[in-house]
């Protein structure tokens, strides 16, 4: 009994203390995530606000930034966020940081995004910087490339490696909730 309050302590401080860092999606209407770099630590929620456009945020790998990461195991994604111009409300996707020594990297799977540099990362390494990520994912050559640009701002943390997460997903556009009740479902599952 006491060993289970104490847990349940602990599990509620950890919660307590974990940061939230907000992504922008699209700024402005650009191909971008600001900031495209962020480092967080273990439990830190990193949530995605999108605000413009139709676009994604998707786990890749380093070696192959525009390719959607299937193993081990099927990698993180939001799936499309369409935000209508007038929307008054934006789509938010958001997943937790469990890992915080495997660098996460990401990118937009809309049409030819990734490959105009609409990447994103967290915890990249002085191995693996996010400069190197976002130059390979420019220099894929399997469509051709339009415009855009990301300010770089690189994040830096020990040792690379697999990748490990849990993610959740929260749409205010009731619509899309298909799908997301699998994601809740695993961040349930985490927690429990
Ligand atoms: C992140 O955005 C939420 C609203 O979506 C806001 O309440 C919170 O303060 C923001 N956090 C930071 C660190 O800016
Ligand atoms: C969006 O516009 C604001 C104001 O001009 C600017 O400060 C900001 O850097 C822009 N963001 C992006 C991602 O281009
Ligand atoms: C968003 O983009 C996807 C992929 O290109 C497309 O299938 C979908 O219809 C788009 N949604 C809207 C509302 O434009
Ligand atoms: C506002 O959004 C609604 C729903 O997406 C759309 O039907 C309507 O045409 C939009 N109006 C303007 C002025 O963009
Ligand atoms: C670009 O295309 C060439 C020829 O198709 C291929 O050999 C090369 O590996 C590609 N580069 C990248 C970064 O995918
Ligand atoms: C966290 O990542 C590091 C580096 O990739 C790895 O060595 C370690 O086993 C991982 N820890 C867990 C709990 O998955
Ligand atoms: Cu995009």
């Amino acid at each position: 009994m006491r060993f289970t309050a104490l847990s349940a302590f602990l599990g509620l401080a950890a919660c307590v203390s974990a940061a939230t860092i907000n992504v922008t999606v699209a700024e402005n209407g650009t191909l971008t995530f600001t900031p495209s770099s962020v480092t967080a630590n273990n439990g830190d929620v990193v949530a995605f606000q999108f605000v413009a456009g139709n676009h994604t945020v998707t786990q890749s790998s380093f070696t192959d930034p525009c390719t959607m990461l299937t193993t081990p195991t099927l990698g993180i994604d939001s799936g499309f966020q369409p935000v209508s111009a007038n929307a008054t409300m934006v789509p938010q996707y958001s997943f937790s940081v469990t890992n915080a020594s495997s660098p996460l990297w990401f990118y937009c799977r809309q049409a030819r995004h990734c490959e105009a540099g609409m990447v994103f990362a967290v915890n990249p390494t002085a191995d693996n910087t996010f400069d190197a990520f976002k130059a390979r994912a420019m220099g894929t050559n399997t469509t051709s490339s339009s415009t855009g640009s990301v300010p770089s701002q690189t994040g830096s943390v020990p040792s690379p490696s697999a990748t490990s997460y849990s993610s959740d997903a929260l749409r205010f556009d009731s619509s899309k909730l298909t799908g997301i009740i699998g994601l809740v479902a695993i961040l349930a599952g985490t927690i429990l």
